[in-house]
């Protein structure tokens, strides 16, 4: 039975199997947790998104793709890209979803089993937090509710005070914990 951890931090010293980032469909970096990753992890990092972005052209809006950990404390990172938020209507919680579940499934299917996630679109790509909040411990409580024995722990980092409240609600709400 895998566990559920809320967390606040910055999750580049995490230690865990994998760290996922909340990268872009060209795997090129950027601000917000991309960029603490990149500078944490140093070059080894893009040098594999360089090569993914080769082969197969980076990564589509909710799906993932793995890479070195480079000299993070993790064996690897799992680069997930979520939905920009419109208005709502255009497939977003769908697209969101995914992502997490995506980056599950890579993780299951690489024998990594704990994974600390950020909160995926909510920075640059302005997912409102409560809705993503909900989107994202949903997606999580359900696969491990659907595969008990895929994964040891997920754990969320959340940046912010803020965050970290807005996730213990939703968590308490949907675990009726
Ligand atoms: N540890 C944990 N969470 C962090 C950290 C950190 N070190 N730094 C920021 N956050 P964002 P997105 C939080 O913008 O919305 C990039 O440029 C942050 O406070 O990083 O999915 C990519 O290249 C927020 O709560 O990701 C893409 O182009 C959360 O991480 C684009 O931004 C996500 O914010 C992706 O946008």
């Amino acid at each position: 039975m895998a566990i559920l951890r809320l967390v606040r931090g910055d999750i580049t010293g995490e230690k865990v199997d994998a760290i996922v980032n909340a990268a872009n469909q060209a795997l090129v970096g950027g601000g917000g947790v991309d960029g603490a990753i990149h500078r944490a992890g140093g070059p080894d990092i893009m040098a594999a998104c360089d090569r993914i972005r080769d082969s197969r052209g980076g990564c589509v809006t909710g799906s993932a793709v793995m890479t070195t950990a480079g000299k993070l404390d993790a064996r690897a990172v799992i680069h997930t890209v979520g939905p920009r938020y419109r208005d709502g209507d255009a497939g977003e919680a769908e697209l969101l979803a995914s992502a997490y579940r995506r980056s599950l499934e890579l993780a299951r299917d690489n024998g990594l089993r704990t994974v600390a996630f950020p909160s995926i679109s909510t920075g640059v790509y302005g997912y409102p937090i409560e809705e993503a909040a909900d989107i994202a411990v949903g997606t999580v409580l359900e696969f491990m509710d659907m595969e008990p024995d895929a994964l040891d722990e997920v754990r969320f980092v959340l940046f912010s005070d803020d965050d970290l409240a807005v996730y213990q609600g939703v968590y308490e709400r949907l675990s009726g914990a």
